[in-house]
């Protein structure tokens, strides 16, 4: 038995999970057991007024921040859980959502926290990039969607502010936290593909690009493959860790949609994921990147995946809209129980109201049951009046842009899809597997929970020489640990993938 701890940072929560690579005479597996959990989410801080001696008091302004050293500690208190129950670690792996970065300036001290990608700042970037360098340019090189966080955008909102100008080095978050552990400083290319200046198709830095949009191309590390040996945690960390032997951490598909979809349990090429958790990542793996106009009009992403893979996708707004839609009735004192909601959701009748749920309104934190009831106005619905209406309406907009992504990703690709693998947190949402499948009319097959983690644990598996092959065998090892659920297109409460095509059409003429 050999164990990994896998470090998972999601937009919701962190957690550290050992994965423990074991072999009984059928083939290895991988069993999971999480050892910390801890939330994460924004902060909004305000700026003070005149904090330079002598400045002329400018107004407040509030943005978004990540609580980078609150999870640092979560990841030191997850390493030295897993290090108490295992003894001797053969390895950490750290992923992480995408596209923020923390700045260190000429010391190699963190400047500030870093910013939330849900924060404003980056509004109208994209078109003040686009004057000088056309969208189009952009795609053909990056092949990267245009959302208004991407790495590339938010490093030119920052332009101007003395945090960027004291920057020698922007590190993305999965590589800050192995930077922390083992002092060495890289850019895991999968994460690196989210930034929108790394090139699709030679997975090198941008630098003409960023030199053209006044970026410093110093602020950005040397590039490292998933699943290579990043460095040995620092001898006092591991000493505090009560770690003994030396403590190596492997990248890893450091971008938690990258490790979700080492995870997937396909046992044939023909499949879709929906990666489903804060965000609904839906797409197909490829071998080589579509860059064409019409992957661009549709603002599909060619990300990179492990062994050379491309992960062809498109962000669905996903279970944030949920999260935020309780958060509002909680802090209104409504009732905000998850399952019974989910059950009352269950009873309404389908397609009732059906909203754009990828409509650039949904991205900021706020009162989701309004901007819905907004949005159901706008297109000349009725707004969903009960909570079960409302949950109702988000799973079902949901299953609706699933059923979109799959179908386009399918055309734009010329490739085939029969199954939809649904893996992470709303693998745990029956209803919203069930709609998907119906949405789809293909059969999904759900699990498992904690795709990242898995997806983590298999990469530095291989790594490390305990699991060998391709990423079929790794996808195989992960498979049979796992308990999984099948759902057909037409099950309980659902309306017949008929229904479907036509509240597309009604929403999307
Ligand atoms: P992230 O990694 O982005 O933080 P997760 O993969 O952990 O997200 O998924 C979180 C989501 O999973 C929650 O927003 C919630 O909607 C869903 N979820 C988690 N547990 C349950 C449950 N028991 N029933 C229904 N949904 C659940
Ligand atoms: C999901 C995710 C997604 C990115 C978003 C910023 O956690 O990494 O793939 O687009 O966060």
């Amino acid at each position: 038995m050999t164990a990994f701890a896998a470090v998972d940072l999601g937009a919701s929560s962190g957690r550290v999970i050992v994965g423990r690579v074991v072999d009984e005479g059928d083939g290895p597996r991988v069993l999971l057991h999480e050892v910390n959990r801890f939330p994460n989410g924004p902060v909004r801080v305000p700026t003070v007024p005149g904090a330079t001696a002598g400045a002329v008091a400018g107004p407040t302004r509030e943005t978004l921040h990540w609580d980078v050293l609150a999870l640092y500690r979560g990841v030191l208190d997850g390493l030295r859980a897993a290090t108490r129950e295992v003894g001797t670690l053969a390895g950490v792996g750290i992923d992480s959502w995408a596209v923020d970065v923390g700045l260190l300036d000429a010391d190699g001290a963190l400047v500030a926290n870093p910013v939330h990608y849900r924060d404003a700042r980056t509004d109208g970037i994209p078109e003040k990039v686009f004057a000088t360098v056309p969208a189009a340019e952009l795609y053909a090189r990056t092949g990267l969607q245009v959302q208004p966080f991407n790495t590339v955008f938010q490093l030119v909102a920052a332009q101007g502010t003395a945090a960027l100008a004291s920057a020698r080095q922007a590190l993305l978050v999965p590589d800050l936290l192995g930077a922390w552990l083992t002092g060495t400083a890289v850019a895991e290319v999968t994460n690196a593909s989210t930034t929108g200046l790394l090139d699709a198709t030679t997975r090198t830095w941008t630098t003409d690009v960023a030199e053209r949009l006044g970026i410093d191309t110093g602020l950005l590390p040397p590039l490292r493959a998933p699943g290579v040996l990043l460095g040995h945690v620092r001898d006092d960390v591991r000493a505090d860790l009560g770690h003994h032997a030396p403590l190596p951490v492997w990248t890893v598909g450091s971008h938690d949609t990258a490790s979700a979809v080492v995870a997937v349990p396909a046992a044939s090429p023909e499949f879709a994921y929906v990666s489903c958790g804060t965000w609904s990542l839906v797409g197909l793996e490829l071998d080589a990147p579509v860059l064409t106009e019409a992957s661009r009009a549709a603002n599909f992403t060619n990300e990179a995946g492990v062994d050379g893979t491309v992960r062809y996708l498109k962000n669905v707004m996903g279970l944030w809209v949920l999260q935020e839609t309780l958060r509002t009735w909680n802090d209104a004192g409504l009732p905000a129980d998850p399952p019974d909601l989910l059950a009352a959701a269950a009873q309404v009748p389908a397609l009732t109201t059906v909203v754009d749920i990828d409509a650039p309104d949904f991205l900021p934190p706020g009162d989701m049951p309004a901007r819905i009831a907004a949005a159901a106005v706008r297109t000349g619905q009725t707004p969903p009046q009960s909570q079960a209406e409302v949950v109702r309406c988000i799973l079902d907009s949901l299953a609706l842009a699933y059923r979109r992504a799959v179908r386009q990703a399918a055309d734009l690709s010329g490739r085939d899809v029969q199954v939809v693998h649904v893996v992470g947190g709303g693998v745990r949402n029956e209803l919203l597997c069930r709609l998907t499948a119906d949405a789809t009319g293909l059969p999904v097959v759900a699990g498992p929970v904690e795709g990242a983690a898995l997806g983590n644990v298999l990469v530095q598996a291989r790594a490390a020489g305990v699991l060998h092959g391709s990423l079929a065998d790794l996808r195989a090892a992960g498979a049979r640990g796992l308990d999984l659920r099948r759902y057909e297109p037409g099950g309980p409460g659902t309306p017949g993938t008929p229904h479907w095509d036509a509240a597309e059409s009604r929403l999307f003429p």
